[in-house]
């Protein structure tokens, strides 16, 4: 159907509407995140990347991170984690596993280990359940570091997790107490 450079291109496209800047394709996104699918279609169009239904159905459902879900209408579309802008996706605090992993790079450990991971730009901290996917994350950002997080020990003491629509572990803060990192 379409090239996988261009499935790329267009997610990559999508991330930044549905994530971080709506208005740079003059589109809006309500409380939750979601927006019209027939406007998101027009206006990426209007943009200069071309896309029709079909094509975007199978950039949702073919993305490497399940990015994207549609709702169950499919009338409506949003990213289900990693946005920048002001959102509430909306997903119920659940327990999380004893241990998640977050992957990052080394230049920013000795940061990391004096403020605990933090959320930076995005709305909370991603965590992987799985090392492989923690390895992968934190290759975007330079010489892989993948930390453990003492998950269950931070839900017991009340701290809350929530879990994406792709799987992605989310929380506000780890502390240091809670980091482990010769892996
Ligand atoms: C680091 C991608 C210094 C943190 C991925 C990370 C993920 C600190 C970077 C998702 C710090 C933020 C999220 C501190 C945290 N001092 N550095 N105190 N606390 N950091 O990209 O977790 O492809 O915002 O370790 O696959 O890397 O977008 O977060 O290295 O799921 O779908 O600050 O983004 O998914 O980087 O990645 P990011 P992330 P997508």
């Amino acid at each position: 159907m379409i090239s996988e450079k261009q499935n790329i291109k267009i997610s990559k496209f999508l991330s930044l509407v549905l994530r971080h800047k709506p208005e740079a394709i003059g589109i809006t996104l309500d409380e939750n995140g979601w927006t019209n699918v027939d406007i998101l279609i027009e206006k990426v169009n209007a943009a200069g990347t071309f896309i029709t239904p079909a094509v975007l159905k199978h950039v949702v459902d073919t993305n490497s991170k399940k990015r994207f879900a549609f709702s169950d209408d499919l009338k409506m579309i949003r990213a289900s984690q990693g946005h920048s802008i002001d959102i509430e996706l909306g997903y119920e605090p659940k327990e999380p596993p004893a241990i998640l992993y977050h992957g990052t790079a080394e230049p920013f450990i000795e940061s990391i280990f004096k403020t605990g991971l933090e959320k930076r730009k995005r709305h909370h901290v991603h965590l992987s359940k799985d090392f492989e996917t923690a390895t992968k994350v934190g290759q975007r950002h330079g010489k892989v570091i993948v930390l453990e997080v003492l998950s269950g020990e931070m839900h017991n003491e009340g701290f809350e997790f929530f879990v994406s629509e792709n799987n992605v572990w989310l929380t506000d803060h780890v502390p240091v107490k809670y980091l482990r990192k010769n892996l």
